[in-house]
């Protein structure tokens, strides 16, 4: 085990090979034996999924191998020299756009995949827009199914001019990012240097991910941890398990979860299938709590200290970027708003300040509307208890997405919370 520790979204449009390259990373990294991607291999041709075997690594729905689509996030981790991975495989379909919120949320950097017969496709376009919104430092960008190009660099070149336009267009710094021809699927440039494309003399994905910035060290704010799932499991009872985000968790703590506004006595903590005396930011957990039955509680709680509780908001100020709205957004409008794990319909109370994006200044005060493109600070009320903080106390729990006709129309920062 290394010491260090990544958290690593995997994004990108359907189809582009997201999967397909966790599972050929977990196998050449030794994690997944040759022998699983022999049988996953097997069931693929079978299901008429010819090609599937490494994405199956990651698909283990019925629905998702089935289908040959990603439905929910799913974790694997995998250690190189450098760091201790785990890998979040987001779902590039449109319909689980919300799934893949919730994977780049709990992620410090991302991989972008955009097969090179494809280029820069809807949801390339959604994923980084939110991927930089929701805090992810630094990309990494596989050009992936160079095979099917003939490993052709004109090919990679135009591919990497599109994204880096993309790029640029919702402010990524693009010295951040770094670009590597791959296949996933043949394995060209992802532990080894390729053949195939000798044209390309720059680092392998692997190289590029060992390379990776340590992520910051947590901001020193109290323990933040978002329920994503809530399981009961013989022998223990109600298991809520999710991802810290802050501070840490010890057995004996007294800790609460809102908005159910329910708490106790930490009686359990398990990390990978071990039992921990404490957790940090980074840990995927899940842990049990004296006297928390599997109904006081839900996705999208937050548990936090019983005496530092997380905030619930009355309403909240925050600053938006609207990415894409067929008409104009006016106060009143209700659309779903995604925090960490929680998805909850919010009114846009008042729209507060027009900004001027490149500046940051105000462009105009109270205005009648927002559309595309604009930047606003906006005050919003929740139509349904959120618990969310303020991104300059808590950066991991003050940002969020709003989606509304099946796509992502806006993201942002919370400013400030007035508290119930
Ligand atoms: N030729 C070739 N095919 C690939 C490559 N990578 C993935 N594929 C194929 O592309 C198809 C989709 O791969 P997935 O890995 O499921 O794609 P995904 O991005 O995870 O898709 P979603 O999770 O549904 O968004 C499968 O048939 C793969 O075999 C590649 O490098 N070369
Ligand atoms: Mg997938």
């Amino acid at each position: 085990m290394s010491e260090r520790h990544q958290n690593l979204a995997v994004i990108g449009h359907v189809d582009h090979g997201k999967s397909t390259l966790v599972g050929r990373l977990l196998y050449e990294t030794g994690s997944v034996p040759e022998h699983v991607i022999e049988q996953h291999r097997e069931e693929a041709e079978e299901k008429g999924k010819g090609g599937f075997e490494f994405a199956y690594v990651m698909d283990n729905l019925a629905e998702e191998r089935e289908r040959g689509v990603t439905i929910d996030i799913a974790h694997q981790e995998f250690t190189t020299d450098e760091y201790d991975f785990t890998i979040v495989d987001c779902p590039g379909h449109r319909d689980f756009v919300k799934n893949m919120i919730t994977g780049a949320s709990q992620a410090d950097n991302a991989v972008l995949v955009v097969a090179a017969d494809d280029g820069v496709a809807p949801q390339t376009q959604e994923h980084v827009f939110l991927a930089r919104t929701l805090g992810i430092d630094e990309l990494i960008i596989g050009v992936n199914k160079m095979d099917v190009v003939d490993y052709k660099e004109s090919t990679y070149d135009d591919v990497v001019e599109e994204v880096t336009q993309l790029l640029k267009q919702v402010q990524f710094n693009t010295d951040d990012a770094s670009f590597i021809p791959i296949s996933a699927f043949e394995g060209d440039n992802i532990a080894d240097a390729s053949d195939n494309t000798s044209w390309y003399s720059e680092e392998t994905l692997l190289e590029a991910l060992n390379d990776l910035p340590e992520p910051q060290p947590p901001t020193d704010a109290p323990l933040r941890l978002p329920i994503q799932d809530v399981y009961t499991i013989s022998g223990i009872g109600t298991v809520p398990v999710g991802r810290i985000e802050t501070g840490v968790m010890n057995i004996g703590d007294d800790v609460s979860f809102q908005p159910s506004d329910v708490g106790g006595e930490v009686k359990t903590i398990e990390m990978h299938h071990e039992e921990v005396p404490k957790a940090e930011p980074g840990d995927n957990v899940g842990f049990n709590v004296r006297g928390i039955g599997k109904d006081d509680i839900r996705r999208g709680d937050v548990c936090g200290p019983a005496d530092e509780p997380p905030s619930v908001a009355e309403t909240f100020q925050a600053q938006v970027v609207v990415m894409q709205h067929p008409s104009v957004i006016t106060a009143g409008y209700t659309p779903v708003f995604h925090a960490h794990t929680s998805q909850v319909a919010c009114t846009i109370e008042s729209i507060d300040k027009k900004m001027d994006p490149s500046s940051g200044e105000v462009a105009e005060e109270n205005p009648d509307f927002i559309q595309s493109g604009d930047a606003a600070v906006v005050t919003i009320r929740p139509q349904k208890p959120l618990s969310i903080e303020p991104s300059s106390e808590i950066p991991e729990l003050g940002s969020f997405a709003i989606r509304d006709m099946g796509q992502t129309i806006a993201a942002g920062k919370v400013l400030d919370v007035n508290e119930k």
